[in-house]
C-alpha cells in the first residue's frame, strides 16, 4: 500500500514538474530577447478499447481515453490498420497545422493531445515509418531518420508520449520536414525565415 502511494506522488511530481516546465517557457514568450514559441498540436482518436486489447503487452494503457468513443468519435485499430494500408489513413491522426512559418530562434513546441504516443522527426523526404502495417501497403521500406524503431536513440529522442511536448530548437533557416515514425501519414513543414 504504502509503495502504491509513494508511485503515485513520484507520477504527481513528474506531471507537476512538466507543467511548470510548460509554464516557464510560456513566460519567455516574445519577452526582449526570449525566443518565441511556435504551438503545433499532435492528434489522434485512437479507441481505448481496440487499442489496449490489442496491445496490452505494452501495459495495458497504450491508448489514453480522450476520443470519446462511446459517442463513436473513435478509430478502432482495424479501421486505423485499413486505412493505412489502402493508402487512405484517418485524417484524425495528424500534426496541426500543416504548415508553419517561423523567426530562426522559435521554439516548435509540439504538445500531443491525442490519445497515443507519437513521434516528431525531422526528414529528409517524407516516407514510410518503422512499423509496417501502418504503412502503404504494409510496406517493410522505413525512411532512414525512422530506421530502428525505438530502439534507435535518435528515433527515441523524437518521441512525444501523451499528454507531454517535445521542444524543437536550434533550427536552421529554410525548409524543414517533420513526420511521424510510427503513422508516417502525419506530416508537416517548418519554414524558418
Ligand atoms: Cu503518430
Amino acid at each position: 500500500m504504502k509503495k502504491v502511494a509513494t508511485l503515485t506522488l513520484l507520477a504527481g511530481a513528474v506531471i507537476f514538474a512538466g507543467v511548470t516546465h510548460a509554464r516557464a517557457q510560456g513566460d519567455g514568450n516574445g519577452n526582449g530577447n526570449s525566443p518565441g514559441i511556435a504551438q503545433v498540436v499532435a492528434l489522434d482518436e485512437c479507441d481505448p478499447q481496440s487499442f489496449n486489447a490489442a496491445l496490452s503487452e505494452s501495459g495495458g494503457g497504450f491508448c489514453h481515453n480522450v476520443s470519446l468513443a462511446a459517442f463513436g468519435y473513435a478509430t478502432t485499430l482495424s479501421d486505423l490498420l485499413m486505412g493505412a494500408e489502402t493508402g487512405s489513413p484517418d485524417p484524425g491522426w495528424d500534426f496541426e497545422p500543416d504548415q508553419l512559418t517561423v523567426k530562426e530562434g522559435t521554439i516548435v513546441s509540439v504538445v500531443d493531445q491525442g490519445g497515443e504516443p507519437h513521434t516528431f522527426t525531422e526528414v529528409k523526404a517524407f516516407g514510410n515509418g518503422f512499423l509496417a502495417p501502418l504503412n502503404p501497403g504494409s510496406s517493410t521500406s522505413v525512411i532512414p531518420e525512422c530506421n530502428g524503431g525505438f530502439k534507435n536513440i535518435a528515433v527515441a529522442r523524437t518521441r512525444v508520449v501523451q499528454g507531454s511536448h517535445l521542444d524543437v530548437i536550434g533550427l536552421s533557416k529554410g525548409k524543414h520536414l517533420f513526420q511521424c515514425c510510427i503513422h508516417p501519414w502525419m506530416r508537416m513543414e517548418v519554414d524558418v525565415k
